[in-house]
């Protein structure tokens, strides 16, 4: 038996190689991935290769590996395998259309083109006769109603006197926080209401100083606070306001430190309402991931911002069908007052399919 040590870059490579040098008979009793500052593969190789008389004999190879004792045209085999197969899953998507027939793969494509989930496009199709459907399907899913006795924040709500509201903005680091702050405190001024801002402002410096121009661009009086116990005193100073504002810093909702350090200002037992805000114009995916996060706090809406600058609009239908939780309102620009709307159901479902190509 003879048995040979090859090196190379990769393991075809070494494999192209085993098969030049001891033939396509070969039999490859281990292959290793050897790290450092040069990384190679080493493939131990053996011709003449008795496996019945190695297993009586004791023989072990000398680094074991799942390719041990397995002849050149398996291994290439299973490595074709595995790459049909990520062709396979890559293929997942059209997998689904093929199921679908007529109208129904019509409309996959045609929510697919708004960016609308998979599973959540054929859970929609599934219930619709037909397209003229959609729209209402859709709209039922997003008429989540919040279950607490306060009202969904539409427009008159804000000039509610029976109720005093302490609004905290969270979301990710540039998601439109600060800016959506000073549209609703404009709002509440312009409806002759006291308005009160106050920054959480635990971690970047310099963001309060962004909150600072509008506060005294609108004429309103701010605190920046960077604990609880200065949470709560301001928010006892602002008792007399009938919205209390609060920003608070962003950061990747992955790190825990930031969630927990949220979770701390719910301790507190203060009738905090919290809106979530979620650019449009962010990747969908890390939408849809963030609610591992966001989840563990009590969100009681989700907002959605730059839907100005956002090429299609299904990401709000599907965090919408992750999070459960009634949409607050939509921001529309970077213009401050303005550029903010507040849209029932319906109006929304019709936005998310009417912005999209095809
Ligand atoms: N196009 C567009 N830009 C927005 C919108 N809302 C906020 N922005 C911009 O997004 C950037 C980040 O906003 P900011 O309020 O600082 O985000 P924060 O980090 O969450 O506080 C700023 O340049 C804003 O002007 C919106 O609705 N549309
Ligand atoms: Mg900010």
């Amino acid at each position: 038996m003879k048995i040979k040590k090859i090196r190379a870059k990769s393991f075809s490579e070494a494999l192209a190689q085993v098969k030049k040098e001891l033939g396509s008979d070969a039999v490859i009793l281990s292959s290793e991935d050897k790290m450092g500052s040069r990384s190679y593969v080493e493939v131990t190789a053996a011709m003449d290769y008795d496996m019945e008389t190695d297993v009586g004999t004791g023989y072990t190879p000398q680094s074991p590996s799942p390719s041990s004792g397995v002849s050149i045209e398996y291994t290439e085999l299973k490595n074709e395998l595995r790459s049909m197969k990520d062709y396979i899953e890559a293929m997942k998507d059209s997998g689904f259309e093929l199921k679908l027939k007529g109208e129904h793969r019509d409309l996959f494509n045609f929510l697919k083109a708004r960016s609308i989930k998979d599973e959540y496009a054929l859970r929609l199709i599934k219930r619709a006769g037909d397209f003229s459907d959609i729209e209402t399907l859709m709209s039922d899913d997003l008429n989540i109603v919040k279950s607490s006795p306060k009202p969904q924040f539409i427009k008159s709500s804000i000039s509610n006197d029976k109720n005093r509201r302490i609004i905290m903005l969270i979301g990710p680091t540039g998601s439109g926080k600060t800016t959506t702050v000073a549209k609703l405190a404009s709002m509440g001024i312009r409806e002759k209401k006291k308005v009160a801002m106050i920054s959480i402002d635990t971690y970047k410096i310099g963001a309060a100083e962004q909150i600072r121009i509008y506060s005294r661009m609108i004429g309103i009086p701010l605190d920046i606070v960077s604990d609880r116990e200065g949470l709560r005193k301001s928010i006892n100073r602002f008792s007399d306001r009938d919205v209390i504002l609060i920003d608070t810093t962003g950061q990747n909702p992955r790190d825990t430190e930031y969630i927990n350090g949220l979770k701390a200002f719910y301790e507190m037992n203060m009738p905090l309402e919290t809106q979530l805000l979620l650019s449009t114009s962010s990747d969908g995916e890390f939408l849809m991931d963030s609610y591992k996060y966001y989840n563990a706090l009590p969100i009681d809406y989700v907002a959605f911002t730059k839907t100005d600058e956002a090429v299609r609009l299904g990401s709000i239908y599907n965090v919408c069908s992750l999070y459960q939780k009634p949409v607050a309102y939509i921001t529309t620009g970077q213009r401050v007052p303005g550029n903010i709307e507040f849209m029932d159901s319906r109006k929304l479902s019709n936005l998310i399919l009417r912005t999209g190509s095809a």
